[in-house]
């Protein structure tokens, strides 16, 4: 019945701090610049603000905005290969928009979330 509410229509919402850098953008090749940034996925967007760094605002505030936001419909996560980065436990993340970035955690099991996650996303908005 309509009145169901199918756990599906639900917006997936996740955060943390998260190593980020973009590695290409517009399909091109860009130097890395590895950053802590706070990260939260909210429906099909990945938005990254500036990390840490002492201010206690961030966009959910409505203080100060998102510096980076990727829309995922129609992107693609993988594990990055060792010569992406010699860092451990490294997400590839590729958009429809042609950048790419790499994500990053120390912790293995924060990463694992957000591999599911990110999967999850875009596999649920594949056809939007
Ligand atoms: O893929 P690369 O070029 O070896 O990436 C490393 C460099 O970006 C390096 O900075 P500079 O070469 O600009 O100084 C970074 O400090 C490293 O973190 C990068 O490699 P990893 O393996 O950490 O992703």
């Amino acid at each position: 019945s309509a009145y169901v509410q199918d756990p599906n229509d639900k917006p997936s919402e996740k955060c943390g701090v998260l190593n980020v850098t973009k590695i290409t953008e517009h399909g091109k090749k860009v130097r890395k610049n590895w950053t802590s940034s706070w990260t939260v996925l909210q429906g099909s967007t990945l938005l990254f603000a500036k990390g840490q760094g002492g201010g206690t605002s961030w966009f959910g505030g409505g203080q100060s905005k998102p510096e980076f936001t990727v829309d995922l419909r129609g992107g693609s996560v993988e594990w990055a290969s060792k010569d992406k980065s010699s860092k451990k436990h490294v997400i590839e993340l590729k958009t429809r928009q042609g950048t790419e970035l790499l994500i990053q955690s120390e912790n293995d099991g924060v990463i694992s979330e957000w591999y599911r996650a990110l999967q999850d996303t875009i596999s649920t908005h594949a056809w939007e």
